[in-house]
């Protein structure tokens, strides 16, 4: 990754100094680098679907059980990842700067696992690891559930691991011997090492499950549904209403942080413009020069763009 400019660098560390009141907007492109995929880079896609067509109600109503295998592939994904420096530094400054606030689009539970307090830290989309019941009476609803798998069903499917033929100096011969012997040795499938499959792969059957082997509400028995918020659905109104309290409550917010957002989905993109009102200069760390808030002209003077991984900027910048 090429080095910050000095002058930026040095020119952002002077104006976070002078600064308290800091707001952060969050998008998957933080959680690329702990290998969680983006919602538009490559990782878009998870199997043949945009991922995008699978974050819908719609898409729900109408096959739960593909809809419920993404998200619990999404969940065993990011339980298998570690938040990255840059999850930490962002948590670190939240506990230094108690008028320090983060609006998160992630739903991968990383900036929680960072130990970013809840109270500093706005999860716009909701939670991979919440749920609640879709009956329309039933107000069942679970926060940080890390189970995984939710149900047996949703297991992701293994097939067993066939011995390697030993590769030592053993010839073709005796090394197949020795493949025929380790696997005559198992005396069934069960005892063969198994591995996951990659059910992000096309190629790679999914099983079709019956609704009632999809999580089930504990209170009245009917579907449970991720806590996320889909396209086409409001954002939780106490988060919407607890952030326009923090706006509200001075005249000023003096910077902003956009780190690894696409900045297209809404209204999460509207709060740059909502800060830039109250007088916050913007700092923008994205992969893509193309990707800043209103695209490459949406930058003003005394705005900053950081190309790069955020994993090793955003240290870099809040060190
Ligand atoms: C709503 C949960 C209305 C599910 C998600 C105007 C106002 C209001 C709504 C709209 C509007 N215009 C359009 C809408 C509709 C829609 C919308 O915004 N559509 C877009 C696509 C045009 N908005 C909604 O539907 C919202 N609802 O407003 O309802 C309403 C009003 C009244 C009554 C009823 C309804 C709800 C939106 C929430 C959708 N749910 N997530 C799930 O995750 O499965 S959004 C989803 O996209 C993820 O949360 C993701 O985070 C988010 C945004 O994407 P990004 O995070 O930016 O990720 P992306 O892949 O796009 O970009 C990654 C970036 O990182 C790139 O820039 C890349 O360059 C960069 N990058 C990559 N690697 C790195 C990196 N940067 C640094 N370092 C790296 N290593
Ligand atoms: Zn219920």
């Amino acid at each position: 990754m090429p080095p910050i400019p000095a002058a930026d660098l040095q020119s952002f560390a002077e104006y976070l100094q002078r600064s308290t009141r800091i707001l952060a907007l969050l998008g998957a492109g933080l959680s690329a680098s702990s290998g969680l995929p983006t919602f538009r880079g490559a990782g878009g896609l998870w199997r043949t679907f945009d991922a995008m067509s699978l974050a819908t109600p719609e898409a729900f109503e109408e096959n739960p059980s593909l809809v419920w295998q993404f998200y619990s592939y999404r969940r065993h994904m990011a339980l298998q990842a570690e938040p990255n420096r840059a999850h930490y530094a962002l948590a670190q400054l939240a506990k230094k700067n108690k008028d320090f606030v983060t609006l998160s689009q992630n739903v991968d539970g990383l900036s929680p696992r960072a130990e970013h307090s809840a109270e500093q830290l706005h999860l716009l989309h909701g939670s991979l690891f919440d749920f609640r019941c879709t009956s329309f009476y039933c107000n069942y609803s679970i926060k940080n559930d890390f189970t995984d798998p939710l149900v047996p069903a949703l297991a992701i499917p293994t097939q067993s691991v066939r011995p390697e033929p030993s590769k030592d100096n053993k010839t073709g011969e005796e090394a197949t011997r020795t493949m025929y012997e380790a696997m005559a040795s198992a005396q069934n499938d069960q005892e063969l090492a198994k591995e996951e499959l990659d059910i992000s792969d096309p190629f790679v059957p999914l099983p079709t499950l019956q609704v009632e082997d999809l999580p089930q509400c504990p209170e009245c028995g009917g579907l449970l549904r991720p806590g996320v918020v889909w396209f086409g659905e409001s954002l939780p109104a106490h988060t919407l209403r607890a952030i326009d309290e923090w706006i509200e409550s001075s005249p000023r917010i003096d910077l902003m942080l956009v780190i690894g957002t696409s900045s297209k989905v809404w209204p999460a993109a509207g709060y740059v413009d909502i800060a830039r009102e109250k007088g916050a200069r913007i700092a923008v760390v994205n992969m893509d020069r193309n990707d800043a808030p209103g695209g490459v002209y949406g930058l003003e003077p005394g705005d900053w763009f950081f190309e790069g991984d955020a994993s090793e900027i955003v240290p870099e910048l809040l060190r």
